[in-house]
């Protein structure tokens, strides 16, 4: 089965708590703070791959987090960075946020995009010794970051995609003129996902795409066509290969509108991108009948007619030539505009922060937007809310926080200059 569309999780590594700790020297009794900064949570990083052709590396691994930082250490040593987890994705790949199905992010160059940042390591409390206070017994938290649900949907990048009936030859054409080894057979639906290849000539190339064969009824998903012409979306041109060797029995002329109408209750934008015809095969006897027909009919339409064999490589040299000429007509689609989400998940991150301090009284405060966020989420008055409070005090480490900050079972703190009894 092809595997085009997927969900997964992604999260970037936290940052590594900043560290606690005090000089301790020969002869001095109260050493200097030397606690180092938590190190930083490694990215969620995307990179496309030109090799892969579906999603299928997903179907059993959904869930990508990227390793942690680690905490800072005594002697001013610094935590070490999370490593950045770095996932393999074929190249027109598009990011969407599962909850709102907006577009993260379209991956249609090669090379590597950051997708989630790590979070930032907390700070020693090396950093906040100054004239007043000589022995800070706190340091910050390293920053946790948001676990977030995207689905991953391929949309083949091709600037040519082949398409027409099952067993019309497509794949063949493909296997003649690029470097690609599509299977190829007599029966139908030999090609199960999209093929890539790269078709050079002179010194110009471009890309082609193979697809399966469509049937009537592809575009309200007989034959699963309706995934398969989602890889067609993007292409410039669509070469349109009809058999006219009459072998399956079926009328070139009858196919050929068949398709079309396939194409069109798909999407209409689909159905209006530029199009050449290729009559097929056209080393079969009686072929010729079937080309006549043909042009008897498009040509009318203003419809050019590439009449090819795949086998013998006849008329083969001048449809790449064909492709190559009405490609230089047609602009590159511009990528799907992306909608501003990884800035509001950066943003929604970015806040997120609080600070466990103790004050001259000795009453511990939390206090930080990470706090106010959380409050903003709660209703004090509902048990269901004030368990899911706790709850995100424990996701968030806060409670681990305090507890090595040094707060006791029943201790009261306050949270955003709210009293609270510290229960464990
Ligand atoms: N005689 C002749 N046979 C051809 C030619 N091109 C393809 N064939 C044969 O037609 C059959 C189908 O070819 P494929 O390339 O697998 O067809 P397809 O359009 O990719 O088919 P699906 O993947 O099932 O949609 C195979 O047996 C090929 O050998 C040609 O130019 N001449
Ligand atoms: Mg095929």
């Amino acid at each position: 089965m092809l595997v085009d569309r997927v969900k997964i999780k992604i999260k970037a590594g936290n940052g590594g708590a900043g560290a606690v700790s005090f000089r301790r020297e020969k002869y001095v009794p109260n050493g200097g703070p030397n606690g180092g900064d938590g190190g930083k949570g490694g990215d969620i990083v995307f990179e496309t791959s030109k090799d892969m052709r579906t999603l299928s590396d997903f179907r059993f691994h959904k869930k990508f987090h990227a390793q942690d930082g680690e905490k800072g250490k005594d002697q001013n040593k610094f935590g070490k960075a999370g490593e950045d987890l770095v996932i393999k994705v074929p190249l027109g790949t598009v990011i969407l946020d599962a909850e709102t199905g907006k577009v993260v992010a379209d991956l249609n160059v090669l090379g590597q995009r950051i997708i989630l940042k790590g979070g930032n390591g907390g700070k020693g409390n090396a950093r906040f010794a100054n004239a007043t206070r000589q022995a800070p017994r706190f340091a910050t938290p390293g920053r946790k970051t948001v676990e977030r649900e995207v689905i991953l949907e391929l949309k083949s990048i091709a600037d040519a995609g082949l398409v027409g009936y099952p067993s019309v030859g497509k794949s063949t054409l493909l296997s003649v003129v690029s470097a690609a080894k599509p299977k190829i057979a007599e029966y139908h639906f030999t090609t199960l996902s999209p093929n890539l290849g790269v078709v050079s000539k002179n010194d110009n190339s471009f890309i082609m795409a193979d697809i399966p064969g469509l049937i009537e009824g592809a575009s309200e998903g007989a034959g699963l066509g309706h995934y398969f012409l989602r890889h067609i979306e993007r292409t410039r041109l669509i070469v349109h290969i009809v058999d006219v060797s009459g072998m399956e029995g079926r009328d070139p002329v009858e196919d050929y509108f068949a398709i079309r109408k396939e194409l069109e209750n798909y999407s209409h934008e689909l159905a209006m991108k530029k199009e050449i015809v290729v009559a097929a095969k056209m080393d079969i006897p009686d072929s010729e009948v079937g080309l006549e027909m043909l042009k008897e009919e498009l040509e009318p339409l203003g419809i050019k007619i590439f009449p090819i064999s795949a086998v013998t490589k006849e008329g083969v040299s001048e449809l790449i030539d064909g492709i190559m000429d009405e490609l230089k007509d047609i602009p590159v689609p511009e990528p799907l505009e992306e909608e501003g989400v990884l800035e509001e998940w950066q943003d929604y991150q970015d806040n997120f922060t609080y600070e466990i301090t103790r004050d001259e009284t000795g009453m511990v405060n939390v206090d930080g937007t990470l706090i106010d966020s959380i409050f903003e989420r709660i209703d004090p008055e509902d048990p269901d809310s004030m368990r899911h409070f706790e709850k995100l005090l424990i996701d968030y480490g806060i409670i681990d926080a305090l507890r090595k900050f040094g707060v006791k079972d029943g201790e009261e703190i306050r949270m955003d200059g709210e009293p609270f009894d510290f229960v464990d």
